[in-house]
């Protein structure tokens, strides 16, 4: 085959950049590695930033987010005897919405079906070879190829001398997905037996989190213990909101913070999770993967237009900003709210009394706000 971008990967980054090229009248083929139920069985982001929001909409794709998602004016972070919300309706006068990736995911596939997108699914031994995608059982020769396959894909392999950051944390969530009423709010806690998360997909449908240590096993967690050890964790009002339920689903993820700079090479640009990872706890992954899109389907419209290579050229400089505000800011959420293995007692009493600044200063809070909303685009 031949087409102007190829993309690597169908899960939000790589269809997204799929649709938005498409409205600038550029093509682009897709090929995934999984098959469509694969990528849609993946249960993983479940908040959406105002700016995400925003591009969704400009681009035909928000009509079931406007519909079902969840709007909210801010987070709360919860502990024994105190809390207090991020409110980022208060501080920026912007809202988010409490949306699953998994019908996000949903709506891409529909989109890209509606107009009979060329995506290619369970394409084995995927491999780049100069401006060409290569598979088993085919190829397509492409003017620019978008790495959009995830910390695990191939792509960012072709990106020589680049430099990578990486924070790993010895600690991982264990999540659940149970089909009873979530709380109302999306809350944050900070517990000394460890953090915890209270999260939403729909009015029957609720996500959960907990830290654990790095080697959870899943099988040592029967849903009753699940049950108890978030109720544990939670401060005994809220605990005794939570209505527990069979889960539906359950995972493990690690947590890490990484980057590989730069996002580019020739005319292969990385896009999402394949260019950075950031721990959920700022709920920053999913929106970094719409901000890439964002500007590098702006820079191959902008040369398809005029032939100009300048935005493409600064393509990588432009995201990093923004990823690295968010790359920090997930850092600073995840070290301030989990309990860290081996943390000294000055660690300890450091971490409290950042929260119990943040609960006291309404200037902290604005910060913290206008960071957790994410920046403008
Ligand atoms: P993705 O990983 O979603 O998609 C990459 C795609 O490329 C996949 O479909 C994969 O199959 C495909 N691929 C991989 N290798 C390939 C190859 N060689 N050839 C072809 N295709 C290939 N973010 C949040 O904001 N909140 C959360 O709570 C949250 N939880 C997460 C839990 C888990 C377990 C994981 C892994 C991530 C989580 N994230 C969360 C982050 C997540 O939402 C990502 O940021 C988001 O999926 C990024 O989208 P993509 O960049 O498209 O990468
Ligand atoms: C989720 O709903 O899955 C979620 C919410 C907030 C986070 C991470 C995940 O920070």
């Amino acid at each position: 085959m031949r087409t102007q971008v190829g993309i690597v990967g169908a899960g939000p980054a790589g269809l997204l950049l799929a649709e938005m090229l498409h409205r600038h009248g550029v093509d682009s083929v897709v090929v995934e590695k999984h098959s469509r139920a694969h990528v849609l069985g993946r249960i993983r982001a479940g908040v959406l930033e105002p700016t995400t929001v925003d591009v969704l909409r400009e681009n035909g794709l928000a009509e079931r987010l406007d519909r079902d998602g969840n709007v909210h004016d801010g987070v709360r972070i919860v502990r024994s005897g105190g809390g207090f919300l991020i409110d980022i309706n208060l501080h920026c006068g912007k809202r988010f919405v409490a949306y699953g990736q998994t019908n996000l995911q949903d709506d891409l596939f529909a989109a890209a079906d509606r107009r009979r997108a060329a995506i290619i699914t369970e394409a084995a031994d995927v491999r780049l070879d100069g401006t060409s995608i290569v598979f088993k059982t085919g190829r397509v020769d492409c003017d620019f190829i978008a790495g959009c396959d995830g910390f695990h894909g191939i792509s960012r392999d072709s990106i020589p001398a680049k430099r990578e950051y990486e924070k790993v944390y010895p600690f991982g969530w264990l999540g659940i997905l149970s089909e009873t009423p979530p709380l109302p709010e999306i809350a944050y806690c900070h517990s000394p037996r460890g953090f915890a998360l209270a999260s939403q997909r729909s009015p029957m449908l609720s996500r959960y989190y907990i830290q654990v240590p790095l080697d959870t096993r899943i099988e040592d967690w029967p849903d009753a213990r699940f049950w108890a050890e978030i109720k544990a964790r939670f401060p005994r009002d809220w605990a005794d909101a939570i209505v527990i339920g069979p889960s539906i689903e359950k995972s493990i993820a690690p947590l890490r913070s990484y980057v590989a700079e730069p996002m580019s090479h020739g005319r292969l640009f990385l896009a999402g999770d394949a260019a950075h990872i950031v721990p959920p706890t700022g709920a920053k992954g999913l929106n970094l993967a719409v901000s890439d899109v964002y500007y590098l389907s702006r820079a191959l419209a902008e040369y398809y237009r005029t032939g100009s290579m300048a935005l493409l050229d600064a393509y990588s400089e432009t995201a990093l900003r923004r990823v690295w505000a968010a790359v920090r800011v997930s850092w600073y959420l995840t070290t301030l709210l989990h309990r860290f293995p081996d943390a000294s007692p000055f660690d300890e009493r450091a971490q409290e009394y950042e929260l119990a600044y943040l609960e006291s200063s309404e200037h902290a809070q604005a910060a913290l706000a206008e960071q957790y909303a994410g920046l403008p685009l």
